[in-house]
């Protein structure tokens, strides 16, 4: 299997996945932009996907799975027993499939492109920052008594909340109305699987 990623960018989350869940795996660096490319080979990226975005899994049969939410899907499934996506509790899995959702829509496509794209202005920007302060509201209420999204135990809702979130600080977003939030993003940074992906992203 491989990840296409690019750091410091929401492809974190399946990278800390495939650490968590000790699966083999490679890392190909993906440069973003106007025409993105392999960063290895200098190959045009968006023969691999059209829409030149990360993530992408390269399966080892040569398939290519793109979407965040999917591909942490796929990845879990891939080792159930340890209980990222449980698979024997079907209101819990759409529990962390709700997340997942929420994550993809409410939060990571209001950072992005609105605090990515200067072109879009400061107003855009601080339209966008109120909305994530709101819809963010809901994930400070959720971790009231829980270590995790879910509960107690680490799942795939917890890597994509922490990829994305930790966007704040860049993008000049407070958490400080959040302290659970903060404690959370906290927590899941101490974890070995992220601290491994942190490191491998940096010096990829
Ligand atoms: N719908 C996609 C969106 C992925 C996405 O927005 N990726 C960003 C990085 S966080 C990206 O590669 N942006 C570059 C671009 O859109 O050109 C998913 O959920 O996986």
């Amino acid at each position: 299997m491989k990840l296409y990623f690019t750091p410091g960018t929401c492809s974190l989350a399946p990278h800390i996945v495939l650490r968590e869940l000790g699966l083999s795996f490679e890392l190909e660096r993906v440069r973003l932009g106007e025409a993105p490319v392999i960063a290895s080979t200098q190959a045009d990226y968006l023969k691999l996907n059209p829409n030149g975005y990360v993530p992408l899994l390269e399966l080892d049969d040569g398939r290519l799975l793109t979407e965040g939410a999917a591909i942490l899907q796929y990845l879990a499934d891939l080792a159930p027993a340890q209980g990222l996506l449980p698979a024997a509790s079907p209101i819990e899995r759409y529990e962390i499939m709700r997340w997942l959702v929420y994550i993809s829509s409410e939060l990571h496509k209001m950072f992005s492109p609105w605090l990515f794209h200067p072109e879009y202005g400061e107003q855009a920007g601080g339209v966008a920052r109120v909305r994530i302060a709101k819809r963010l509201e809901l994930v400070e209420h959720q971790l009231e008594g829980r270590d995790f999204l879910l509960g107690e135990r680490f799942t795939v809702a917890d890597a994509y909340l922490f990829a994305i979130v930790s966007w704040a600080k860049p993008c000049r977003l407070s958490l400080a109305p959040f302290p659970r939030l903060q404690a959370h993003l906290e927590r899941v940074g101490r974890r070995e699987s992220v601290l491994a992906a942190l490191k491998a992203e940096k010096g990829a």
